[in-house]
């Protein structure tokens, strides 16, 4: 796919960019932090399309770890680059098994990829873990417990992890997800797995960009379905009561809750019979089984078309949200608009002109 004079332009640039080998290269002293991470990103700005687009095929770890920070990025020219990288990959997408995993926090969603991740490297499985966690900016911490959760997994050649983008809203982080699994697909993996803490709404954006939703629960005491969201039970096409290391009675006893309660749900539109099980992180049991499931739903929903539906409904609802995002945007970068914003919220606070009039002003005088 690529020919003698791309190779060429690719490995150059390799070479050129030795410098930006992050890791275990002694800086001057004297060069503050700051002005290094200029350089960085400058050069990371720099480099051309083709390049970063060559590399993801290949690939370069280290250009799709570029594309991904031009996506995550909020500049105007980031992302307009990030755009065109992304248009490129998008022929070469699609082809891998993507997972959500979802459960409140500490029901152990990073521990368990960490364990399922493993015995799929091991397999030869090419996994990419990404994270939807829009408070990540504000708890940091769970960037890092993720971090030395999956310890392991960070250090296996055949995967990849990137943390949830921290910036902006959840329909901004849910975007760059779906389009940081393009990147990672062209890069070649196979798998995706995208983590999501099952608070608020973050879930069913993960939902959105996913062929496979697992649901990790905990056998707590008694009552465990009275703290469940129903929605997030009708998303799952697996639930698995998690740590069952801990006492295998109470997690087999709540995994029979879970299938009587889901007898009580109308048949999902996919056909298939959401499974229950009992797993550990831990003892690693149940894993193989939750993979073996992931396989079976592909192959069921493939053969019955649920697969490609599910899909296509997922790229429209992507056309809509854009439409919606780009509208915004270009309506709140009109020139001026921040000003005459202000202008009209004084007014309506003086009474001297209605929210819906101005509102209509507003969008009249701006560049949509
Ligand atoms: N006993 C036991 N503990 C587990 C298991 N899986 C995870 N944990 C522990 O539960 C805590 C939360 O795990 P973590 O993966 O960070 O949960 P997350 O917030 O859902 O990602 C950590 O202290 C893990 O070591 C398991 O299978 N058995
Ligand atoms: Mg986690």
């Amino acid at each position: 796919m690529m020919d003698e004079k791309d190779k060429k332009t690719y490995s150059n640039f390799e070479f050129e960019s030795a410098l930006n080998v992050q890791e275990g290269v002694k800086q001057p002293e004297q060069i503050s932090n700051f002005y290094l991470e200029k350089m960085r990103q400058n050069k990371r700005n720099e480099i051309p399309v083709d390049t970063l687009v060559d590399g993801i095929l290949h690939g370069d770890r280290v250009m799709l770890s570029r594309a991904i920070t031009l996506v995550e990025s909020s500049r105007f020219d980031h992302r307009h680059k990030a755009q065109q990288v992304i248009e490129q990959c998008i022929p070469y997408s699609g082809k891998s098994v993507r997972v959500g995993i979802t459960g409140v926090p500490g029901a152990g969603k990073s521990t368990t990829i960490e364990a399922l991740g493993k015995m799929l490297t091991a397999l030869n499985h090419k996994l990419a873990v990404l994270a939807i966690d829009p408070s990540s900016e504000r708890s940091k911490g769970s960037i890092l417990g993720d971090k030395t959760r999956m310890e392991e997994l960070s250090t296996d050649p055949n995967a990849f992890i990137r943390p949830s983008p921290s910036a902006g809203s959840l329909g901004g982080v849910a975007r760059k997800t779906r389009e940081i699994i393009i990147l990672c697909e062209a890069a070649g993996f196979d798998t995706v797995i995208v983590e999501t803490v099952g608070v608020g709404q973050s879930e069913v954006a993960a939902h959105s960009m996913v062929d496979f939703f697992l649901l990790l629960q905990l056998a707590n005491t008694g009552d465990e379905l009275q703290g469940i969201k129903r929605g997030i039970m009708e998303m799952a096409d697996m639930i698995a009561i998690n740590k069952c290391d801990i006492d295998p009675d109470k997690a087999k006893l709540a995994a029979q809750q879970f299938r009587n309660a889901l007898h009580l749900f109308p048949m999902p539109d996919s056909g298939w019979t959401v499974p229950v099980t009992q797993c550990s992180a831990y003892s690693k049991e149940g894993l193989q089984e939750i993979w073996n499931k992931i396989l079976e739903y592909v192959a069921f929903t493939k053969k019955n078309g649920y697969f490609y539906q599910k899909r296509q409904q997922q790229n429209l609802r992507i056309l809509d949200e854009t439409i919606e995002n780009t509208l915004k945007e270009r309506f709140y970068n009109s020139p001026g608009m921040e000003e005459r914003i202000e202008k009209a919220r004084r007014d309506i606070l003086e009474n001297k002109v209605s929210a819906y009039s101005a509102a209509e002003r507003l969008v009249e005088s701006s560049s949509i």
